[in-house]
């Protein structure tokens, strides 16, 4: 009895558990771990990036960012805005941000957020997340 066709299937599951590509050929038992731990950057990463709402506007209209970005809205404007995102589940909401009041979302996952003003909705944004 050879201990091969388990130990294809362990690292098999684990595989699959873990999302990493194995090779088709077979390699005998290789701890996943460290792969596993660089494959994210670090959770301390941060960073900014402001958006201002003017002028019936949000500048810049398009904004790309990395993970773990902050960004935040303020209202120059005279009169009430919002950002809130347009997904399914919504991912963010200022609610109404009054002359110079400010909104911060932290964006934790990599993706393309389409927002718009509530209050006016041909007000529209996009923060693409890399
Ligand atoms: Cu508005």
């Amino acid at each position: 009895m050879k201990p091969a066709k388990y130990s294809l299937l362990a690292s098999s599951v684990v595989s699959a558990i873990i999302g990493i590509q194995v090779s088709s050929n077979p390699a005998p038992a290789d701890p996943p771990a460290p792969v596993a731990a660089t494959s994210y950057p670090p959770a301390t990463h941060s960073a900014a990036a402001n958006v201002r709402i003017d002028n019936f506007s949000f500048q810049p209209r398009e904004l790309v960012i990395a993970v773990g970005t902050t960004v935040t809205w303020q209202n120059a404007d005279d009169v009430p805005h919002t950002a809130t995102s347009k997904g399914d589940p919504q991912v963010f909401d200022s609610g109404a941000l009054d002359t110079d009041e400010k909104f911060s979302f932290t964006f934790s996952k990599p993706g393309k957020y389409a927002y718009y003003c509530k209050v006016h909705p041909h007000m529209t944004g996009v923060i693409t997340v890399k």
